[in-house]
């Protein structure tokens, strides 16, 4: 049970050391200068470091964590998560001005990523900025996205799956005038769920890729579920109504979530905030880096009535074994009676302000983005992720309203080959930068059956994405709108281990 992460400043103290956040500040001076020229309303010194957690019984684990400390502003900014690796949930409003310095106490470089969130070219985190050992990089960003679940994760080349594998996540809440009105479910009534699976030794600590090669290919899966990194995750709550803010934080693996007892699933948000109104499901499909809001109704179950939410089976990544058996994610038990009057659904959540398809500047004319996983390459339209290459193909207008088309083809092995001989796995493909809308997908008539599997399960058209899942044989079609920030961001595979094979690639804004 875990359902209230706040911590005092005293608690954080005592446990990240004695004055940690002052000792950054006495070894890094600059940080205290900079501190002047510009004004933020909010200033933390998130430090990204090894540490020692109990996770299971006996042994503890060794973990890398993002610790966080609020040195400007509203100290609620940060809510720490104690005894998980799970990182701090940073909250931040709409419109504030946000500082955060960065300090790299790991044995490597590490940069870190605003998922979800537009931000200028040097505060995205783009792998081209990653700091070494000791050193510290300042983010100034003003949040521009309206309220949403947003998150933060590492964005070294090359070293994002093992960074993110040993506890280097955490969410990033936004909140907005528009959301506070409809008076959603908060405080103890508000629960984060960072979803992530893991693989433990006999000594509790976690294996990254224990198949070696085949695993950087099909993408890491774990035996073990974790949920904000603890293993067995039970959640106590009253017969009341709560909002459960899902993330997949895991490195490749696709869930299909549905709760055991049938009951349908109530959506009331995507990656990029609140949908126009509530949607129900009777399953969903999550891939890694999406989000969800729930909306969940406890108040129609007796005390004592204890559900689950699973993952079913599903098909289109059987080679990598995933999909193949159904398995339980967390578990509800419904121990009181409500103590105070329940939130209600609001039938409207946010202003409508969909597809203008239509007016895409090529609308008729697609840009489109074929991804291939061969042996040792990871390639989108043939290429690998280099750090400062860009195409003419991925050069875009700020302000300009586009459509992109993703394509995972029949055969990713080349042209020719069979369903079968190439490598048939789900993408997740991520977007830096923006929020955009999901408008069209095909699937090829001979992956129909592994389709209609999964496509219940999207949650498409109703809301903003930052990520959008291409399962095999699948063209998907997405409409963004560029922002007015220039420069140099990413688009990729979120399979984390794809991505590190190279399964990215820059787009420039200008
Ligand atoms: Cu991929």
């Amino acid at each position: 049970m875990q359902k209230d992460f706040r911590m005092n400043r005293r608690d954080f103290l005592r446990l990240s050391g004695t004055g940690f956040a002052g000792l950054v500040l006495a070894q890094f001076p600059n940080i205290a200068a900079t501190a002047q020229d510009i004004e933020a309303d909010v200033e933390i010194v998130l430090t990204a470091i090894p540490e020692q957690v109990q996770i299971l019984p006996g042994q503890t684990t060794s973990t890398w964590r993002y610790i966080a400390e609020v040195i400007r502003g509203d100290p609620n900014s940060v809510q720490s998560t104690p005894n998980s690796y799970f990182g701090p949930i940073l909250r931040f409003r709409k419109g504030q001005q946000v500082r955060i310095h960065l300090n790299n106490q790991l044995p490597e470089s590490t940069i870190t990523h605003w998922h979800g969130l537009t931000v200028p070219e040097t505060a995205d985190g783009h792998p081209r900025f990653a700091i070494e050992t000791g050193e510290t990089y300042t983010y100034d960003f003003q949040v521009i996205n309206r309220a949403g679940t947003y998150w933060y994760h590492p964005h070294p080349h090359g070293r994002t799956g093992p960074q993110v594998y040993a506890g280097l996540a955490g969410f990033l809440f936004v909140s907005d005038e528009e959301e506070d009105a409809l008076g959603l479910p908060e405080g103890d009534y508000e629960i984060p769920l960072m979803l992530q699976d893991r693989v433990f030794d006999a000594d509790n600590q976690m294996v990254y890729l224990p198949n070696g090669m085949m695993d950087r290919m099909h993408g890491f899966l774990g035996d073990r579920m974790m949920v904000n990194g603890q293993a067995d995750y039970a959640l106590s709550v009253e017969k009341s109504a709560y909002r459960l803010r899902l993330l997949n934080g895991s490195n490749s693996r696709v869930y299909k979530l549905a709760w055991d007892d049938g009951t349908p699933l109530i959506v009331i948000g995507t990656d990029g905030g609140l949908l126009q109104s509530p949607i129900e499901k009777d399953y969903i499909m999550l891939a890694p880096s999406e989000r969800l809001d729930l909306w969940v109704d406890f108040s129609t179950y007796p005390v004592g009535t204890s559900l689950s939410l699973k993952s079913l089976t599903f098909s289109g990544a059987e080679e990598g074994g995933m999909g193949t058996s159904e398995f339980t994610i967390l578990t509800v038990n419904v121990d009181s009676d409500a103590t105070s009057t329940p939130a209600t659904l609001p039938a409207q959540l946010s202003t409508p302000n969909f597809n203008d398809a239509p007016n895409a500047v090529n609308a008729a004319n697609p840009r489109q983005f074929t991804v291939a996983m061969q042996a040792m390459a990871a390639t989108i339209n043939g290429q690998s992720f280099e750090m400062t290459d860009v195409d003419a193909n991925e050069i875009v207008q700020a302000g300009d309203l586009e459509v992109w088309e993703f394509i995972n083809p029949p055969s990713s092995m080349g042209r020719g080959m069979g369903r079968g001989m190439g490598m048939v796995m789900p993408h997740p493909m991520h977007i830096h930068n923006v929020q955009f809308q999901v408008i069209d997908r095909q699937i090829d008539p001979d992956f129909a059956s592994i389709w209609d599997t999964v496509r219940e399960g999207y949650v498409d058209g109703a809301g903003w994405k930052d990520s959008v899942l291409l399962m095999p044989g699948e063209r998907v079609k997405v409409l963004v709108k560029f922002p007015d920030y220039t420069g140099l961001y990413l688009y990729h595979c979120h399979n984390l281990e794809h991505e590190d094979l190279g399964l990215m690639r820059n787009y420039r804004i200008e």
